[in-house]
């Protein structure tokens, strides 16, 4: 099968919410010698993209898009290990406390932004979905993080990410952490608008701005 039409069956894929054939898409891709993060990029984000094109347009209701989170986290599952083994053994590059702001479950684009940054060395406490503000501190003032990141997808989350920022001007700390923002909702205005220090619309971004975090410290 060519690179083109196997990123096809699994944009398909991803939309059926077919777990077994993302999975089966997934080891075949594999076999053809793609790389991991082509498969996630090429194949299956442009599926979910699609996925919440068509709940926006009411074409599809919220059980089709628990099973195309579904099929993707069982993807997942195949693909983490491989991307991390694709980075290889590296030196430690710093400390990440990741999460989803609080109000907010939607994990998959987090988990992604978690694996490219432990296949880049980082160190990465995920603290999951839901997590409110103050926890997000909590944890980088326990584990002496580097970088604070908050992921969140929707309009009415967002400002969950100031609120971090809040957190940390409150407790005095907010020079000693470097706070980036993404997900669905974000934008570079929004970043700038509440004072982050990066915003990042794919995980590869995500792992450009931890770098260049780390190396200006
Ligand atoms: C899958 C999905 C779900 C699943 C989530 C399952 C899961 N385990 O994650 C389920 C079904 C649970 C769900 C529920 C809901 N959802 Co939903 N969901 C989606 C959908 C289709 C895909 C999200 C996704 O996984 N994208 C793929 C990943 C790879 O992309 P990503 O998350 O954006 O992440 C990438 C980048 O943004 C970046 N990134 C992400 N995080 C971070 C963090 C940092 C620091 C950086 C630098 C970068 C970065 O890197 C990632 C990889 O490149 C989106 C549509 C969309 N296009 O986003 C709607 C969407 C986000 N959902 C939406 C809605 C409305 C809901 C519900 C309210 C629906 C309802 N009526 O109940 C609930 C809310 C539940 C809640 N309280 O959170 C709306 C939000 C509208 C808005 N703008 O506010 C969207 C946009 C759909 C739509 N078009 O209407 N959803």
């Amino acid at each position: 099968m060519s690179g083109k039409a196997t990123f096809e069956r699994l944009y398909n894929a991803i939309i059926a919410g077919d777990r077994n054939e993302v999975a089966q898409g997934v080891g075949d891709a594999l076999k053809e010698g793609i790389m991991p993060s082509d498969i996630i990029e090429k194949g299956m984000s442009p599926g979910m993209k699609e996925v919440g094109e068509r709940f926006a347009r009411y074409e599809i209701y919220l059980p089709e898009m628990m099973m195309a989170a579904e099929a993707w986290e069982s993807a997942m599952q195949i693909l983490e290990p491989k991307l991390l083994e694709s980075g290889g053994e590296r030196k430690k590059m710093g400390r990440v406390v990741l999460g989803t702001v609080k109000g907010d479950v939607h994990s998959v684009g987090k988990n992604i932004v978690g694996a490219m940054f432990k296949m880049n060395g980082f160190e990465v406490f995920d603290l999951g979905v839901d997590v409110a503000a103050s926890a997000f501190v909590t944890k980088a003032e326990e584990v002496g993080a580097d970088i604070i990141a908050a992921s969140a997808l929707m309009s009415t989350t967002i400002p969950q990410q100031k609120s971090i920022i809040e957190h940390l001007e409150a407790r005095g700390a907010r020079a000693k952490y470097r706070v980036l923002v993404g997900g669905g909702s974000t934008t570079q205005e929004w970043a700038d608008s509440i004072g982050a220090d990066g915003y990042g619309r794919t995980a590869g971004d995500a792992v450009t701005l931890a770098l260049k975090a780390v190396a200006q410290r």
